[in-house]
């Protein structure tokens, strides 16, 4: 065995949506704040995060979270969220996995029924109660970032779809969310491909136009890489969705960060009050119950603050290494 790099990584998945922990193998990366740090490795470590979410260690819809020392005395762990999209500047399902393996694995003291992990994204910090039974971390309730609605009933053309309008809100990324059938598509998963296209000519048109959104307190957080088709029936008590990812996948989980830009959608239409429950289902049908706990702004504009409860498993521990020979150093995808 020859390795050049070796990757220590503790495997999960988030209600069916996989996050690949990476324990060690990094050292700490450079940046004084975790924002900093993502900016750091987008342009100077890529190639690491695609030899490990690409083929043949990952696969075309592969998502991970990396650890590193907190860059902020009220946090415990630092992460960058890491996918075959690139690296997320929060990401719901990733942190549920990364709070389930930090309690599984004892690398955070546990404390029962509830230990609180305080976590440091390039977003903002994310607070973590973890419902722990005998050692098991059995559900997550994630304090997300505070997330806002950018706008309502937007209009855009959409290169051979024609007139779209849609609503566009934060939660940790950009979302634009809109009802599938604006495209003439049924909610069924045997027209997955249809309404992927779908999705990603929406993505491509918004971020074309001079509404592609950028984060009004961190311009490095921008465009719309996520687009969140809502079944018919979809109301603001539940929710079911098919949220199509950049450059071409689904999310198999509700959607952390859809769910909370769902929420401060729904709140700004009036429709969802602080602290009503909301339950949001994926693609695959899987669950999120959120809840909007309080008002706040950004930069001025009127925002809320989500929390996500779902739950994740531990799959497998592995090494992911490099040999020097490997003719596919920064991995493939086909
Ligand atoms: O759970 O926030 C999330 C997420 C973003 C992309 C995939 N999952």
């Amino acid at each position: 065995m020859r390795t050049r790099h070796v990757f220590h990584a503790v495997d999960s998945h988030t209600e069916g949506m996989p996050t690949r922990v990476i324990t060690g193998g990094f050292g700490t990366i450079p940046g004084a704040t975790m924002a900093e740090r993502r900016v750091h490795f987008q342009q100077h470590l890529d190639e690491f995060r695609t030899l490990l979410m690409y083929e043949p260690r990952g696969h075309a819809a592969m998502s991970g979270a990396i650890l590193q020392p907190p860059t902020r005395p009220d946090a415990d762990f630092g992460v960058l969220y890491i996918e075959v999209s690139g690296l997320l500047p929060m990401c719901g399902h990733g942190t549920i996995g990364v709070a389930t393996v930090l309690v599984e694995t004892g690398m955070v003291p546990v404390v029962e029924p509830v230990t609180t992990i305080r976590l440091d994204t390039p977003a903002g910090l994310v607070v973590v109660d973890v419902k722990v039974e005998n050692g098991a971390a059995v559900g997550v309730t994630l304090r997300n970032v505070p997330s806002y609605s950018v706008a309502l009933d937007r209009r855009i053309e959409v290169p051979g779809y024609g007139t779209v309008t849609y609503d566009l809100a934060y939660g940790g990324n950009y979302y634009a969310i809109l009802p599938l059938e604006q495209f003439g598509l049924p909610f069924e998963r045997e027209r997955k491909d249809d309404i992927l296209a779908a999705g990603l000519a929406m993505m491509d048109a918004i971020n074309a136009s001079d509404d592609r959104p950028v984060h009004p307190e961190n311009p490095s957080i921008h465009s719309c890489h996520h687009v969140q088709l809502l079944a018919p029936g979809s109301d603001a008590k539940h929710s079911r969705h098919a949220m199509a990812i950049h450059p071409g996948w689904f999310d198999r989980s509700p959607c952390g960060t859809g769910t909370s830009a769902r929420m401060a959608q729904l709140h700004a239409r009036g429709e969802l009050a602080i602290g009503d429950e909301f339950r949001n289902d994926s693609f695959i049908g899987t669950t999120f119950t959120g809840r909007l706990v309080e008002e706040t702004t950004v930069a001025g504009l009127p925002a809320v603050v989500p929390t996500v409860t779902g739950r994740a498993w531990v799959t497998g521990t592995a090494q992911y290494f490099l040999d020097p020979t490997d003719p596919f150093p920064a991995g493939f995808l086909l």
